[in-house]
């Protein structure tokens, strides 16, 4: 079917798969078993990823909604043990001064029951690291500068597509923000209009991998409805 005009922009009709109340009520519940056995894995297998899988899951988090739909995205995803490893060095650096001194103390009490440290071992093993990029704002091939809009919310939701993504995948990651975290624009030799957002190692769980036993909060406790 043709595109359909309105004020000069074209529209295409939504597809939208038709659905009874009972199998809606059954997506819901088999994504939410699905999703509620996630968790931030610190225990990586170093067992390869083929480059094919990693992009289907970076797809995935482009598919997410962004400001005025500019997809301020850049998502840099490493295999490269070199990279890797400077990777690691500039992290755990970081990081050293985060848990002796920059952190407060409340902050580490909070953190003492995940058993964070500033050893990142994790960045070296893991079979590919995925860094996301904010742009700030956009360059054109002619250098022109353009705006971007609701950055860092957009940049978050497509992060949590990703991670949702490398979970349904079958495979584990851990949101680590080692803070500052401007050496990556550096080591990935990143453009001016490029921020650092998040840093994810990606794999298959170590086989004797261990979660922190923590709990979720209760509907209750984090919604509330206006019926
Ligand atoms: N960035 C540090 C510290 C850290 C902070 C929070 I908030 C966490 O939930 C976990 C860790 C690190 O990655 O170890």
């Amino acid at each position: 079917m043709a595109d359909k005009i309105i004020d000069g922009f074209p529209y295409i009709e939504y597809h939208h798969e038709e659905l009874n109340e009972n199998e809606v009520s059954q997506r819901a519940n088999s994504f939410y078993e699905s999703m509620k056995t996630r968790r931030s894995v610190r225990h990586f297998s170093s067992r390869p990823i083929p480059k094919s899988i990693i992009e289907s899951i970076i797809k995935i988090a482009a598919s997410a909604p962004s400001g005025a739909n500019k997809q301020p995205w850049t998502f840099v995803a490493i295999s490269n043990p070199e990279l890797k490893s400077k990777i690691r060095e500039a992290a755990e650096k970081e990081e050293l001064e985060n848990y002796n001194g920059r952190m407060s103390k409340e902050w580490l009490q909070d953190l003492a029951h995940l058993g964070t440290d500033w050893h990142k071992e994790f960045l070296e093993i893991a079979p590919w690291l995925i860094v996301v990029f904010k742009k700030i704002y956009d360059i054109d091939v002619n250098g022109n500068k353009h705006n971007n809009y609701y950055v860092s919310e957009s940049v978050g939701l497509a992060s949590g597509f990703l991670i949702a993504a490398i979970h349904q995948a079958g495979l584990v990651t851990l949101t680590h923000t080692p803070s500052p975290m401007n050496f990556l624009t550096q080591i990935l030799n990143r453009p001016e209009n490029e921020r650092p957002f998040l840093l994810l190692p990606v794999g298959y769980p170590a086989k004797d991998a261990l979660v922190p036993k923590i709990f979720r909060k209760n509907l209750d406790q984090i919604s509330e409805f206006k019926l």
